[in-house]
């Protein structure tokens, strides 16, 4: 085992007995919402997780520590401090772990600390992906190159089109990223259940997409995979509301200058604040939808 990491005994015993694991991130708790909800969601993501038959581990660094599984009283400290918390990507993590400081796990560090511990199942809201003028920014999320390297299925509900959507699907695809579609043949854009973009595979359930994951790993590819499911259809949003939302989070974003890390925080945070409480309700319940599925798939997995 790693020395920098931390597994809590409640996911340890359950991986050393072949039980069913799932994890799940914490920059979605300090960045990716509103406190107080932030932390009821992430309470309560963890209970359906549990109630799928399956142990959450929501991962994190504290104080230089990489830890699978955080208890009641760590997510209420990852939710109150928001984005006070250094949001930590791979890049990050040498720096913190050495100063013994915190760190918010985005999807590329979930993964890593999900692999490192034995996990492979994720489960998340979006994903971050190449972003809208990256012809020019060349900004594409560190999440992409994870995906090509850590064997780790990570299940989510799209990508927001705060990216570019088709390029991210054409970076996958270099990199030998299998994008599924849970029950769909198109990519889901996060709060619609469409976005006009093909996914590579449609599956049905969790035992077939576990079948796949398993395969994978028999071949040998050191890759994960991208599993995209598709928001409820009862909570999803009008794409012209949630379009032109997006649109304006973007224009604030240049005009402010806002760039690097910063830019996926500030779009998450405007974007919510221009639609109100409707796409935090919606995001809300993609996760949980989310946290089931990976539960489920977690389950086949162990069979
Ligand atoms: N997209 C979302 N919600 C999120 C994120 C992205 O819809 O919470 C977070 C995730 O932690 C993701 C990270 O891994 O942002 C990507 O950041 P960046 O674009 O800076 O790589
Ligand atoms: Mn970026």
């Amino acid at each position: 085992m790693n020395k920098y990491l931390d597994v809590n005994p409640e996911v340890a015993a359950a991986l050393a007995s072949g039980k069913p694991v799932v994890a799940l991130e914490s920059t979605i708790i300090s960045h990716g919402m509103p406190y107080p909800q932030n932390v009821q969601t992430a309470l309560a993501v963890e209970d359906i997780i549990r109630k799928n038959g399956a142990v959450p581990a929501t991962i994190a660094v504290i104080g230089g520590r990489l830890k699978a599984g955080l208890t009641p009283e760590e997510i209420e400290y990852f939710g109150k401090k928001g984005q006070a918390i250094a949001k930590a990507s791979r890049r990050d993590l040498p720096v913190l772990c050495a100063r013994g400081e915190d760190g918010a796990t985005t999807v590329t560090t979930t993964m890593i600390i999900a692999h490192m511990a034995g996990i492979q199942v994720f489960a998340t809201g979006g994903i971050g992906g190449v972003h809208r003028g990256a012809e020019t920014t060349m900004d594409i999320s560190a999440d992409l190159e994870e995906l090509a390297h850590t064997p780790v299925m990570v299940i989510c509900a799209g990508a927001k089109s705060i990216l570019d959507l088709g390029l991210t699907l054409e970076y996958l695809e270099t990199h030998g990223v299998p994008v599924i579609g849970f029950g769909t043949e198109e990519l889901p854009a996060f709060y619609t259940r469409t976005s006009g973009f093909r996914v590579d595979y449609r599956i049905d359930t969790p035992q077939d997409l576990a079948a796949a994951f398993r395969v994978q790993r028999e071949l040998g590819f050191p890759g994960g995979m991208l599993v995209t499911n598709p928001i409820p259809e009862e909570f999803s949003m009008d794409p012209a509301v949630i379009n032109a939302a997006i649109d304006q989070a973007i224009d604030e974003c240049r005009e402010k200058g806002i760039h690097g890390k910063a830019t996926t925080p500030f779009l998450l945070a405007r974007v919510a604040e221009i639609t109100g409480g409707d796409s935090l309700a919606s995001n809300i319940q993609l996760v949980f939808n989310n946290a089931a599925l990976a539960a489920r798939t977690a389950s086949a997995l162990v069979k």
